[in-house]
């Protein structure tokens, strides 16, 4: 199968650590959304990454629905069984995935929009979203089991690592890692281990 979209985007990365912690291979095709649009375009008509083209050639999108299918096809699971850490790592996964979108938007509206065109009052909405998701992974993610190895990290610890380290390459000036000393650190754990480094942001 082959895993389209740049590891810029936390949304393949996650995709992308995910198939590796599970032990499927896969291609990865470096393609953007932006600079090569009409690439990605002739690859999947919606132009959304990640992209996972099967191996019938199915396109899937969407991250969770994405690793859904990956943990179907290794026959096992990133995501603990039991309800107290289920129910803990979905909470943490909500607020990561937050963290993530709210992050793109004011990605968007910097490098997509005529600053002319920049709607102050959104930008403002979307910046306290984003730092009350951080608030709440701040607070929740020293309840996660360890992102200093690869086999106790879980879907949620490496979402939120790869969440943080996208705003602080993408919007440093926005959330900053005094704001969240836990997950700053848990993430810097997190980056050390060989599934992220094979497979960096930039
Ligand atoms: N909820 C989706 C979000 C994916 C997403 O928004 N990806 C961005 C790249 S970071 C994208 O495809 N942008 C192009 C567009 O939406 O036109 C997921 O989890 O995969």
């Amino acid at each position: 199968m082959q895993l389209v979209g740049m590891l810029d985007s936390p949304y393949v990365r996650r995709v992308a650590i995910s198939l590796r912690l599970l032990g499927l291979p896969f291609e990865h095709r470096s393609v953007s959304v932006f600079s090569t649009f009409e690439q990605f375009r002739a690859i999947n008509p919606v132009v959304k990454a990640p992209t996972l083209v099967c191996d019938d050639g199915t396109l899937l999108m969407d991250s969770t629905l994405i690793i859904d299918y990956a943990e179907m096809m290794a026959g096992r699971s990133l995501m603990p069984s039991a309800s107290v850490e289920r129910q803990h790592a979905l909470r943490v996964l909500g607020l990561a995935l937050a963290a993530c979108e709210k992050t793109v938007q004011i990605v968007y509206e910097r490098k997509l929009r005529p600053l002319e065109k920049q709607h102050a009052p959104w930008v403002d909405r979307v910046r306290n979203q984003l730092a009350a998701a951080y608030a709440g992974l701040e607070a929740e993610i020293r309840k996660l089991p360890s992102a200093a190895s690869e086999t106790t990290i879980g879907q949620a610890a490496l979402t939120s690592a790869v969440a943080w380290s996208f705003t602080q390459l993408m919007i440093p000036d926005v959330i900053a890692p005094a704001d969240c000393p836990s997950l700053a650190a848990f993430a810097a754990d997190a980056e050390k281990l060989p599934a992220f480094v094979a497979l960096p942001q930039v």
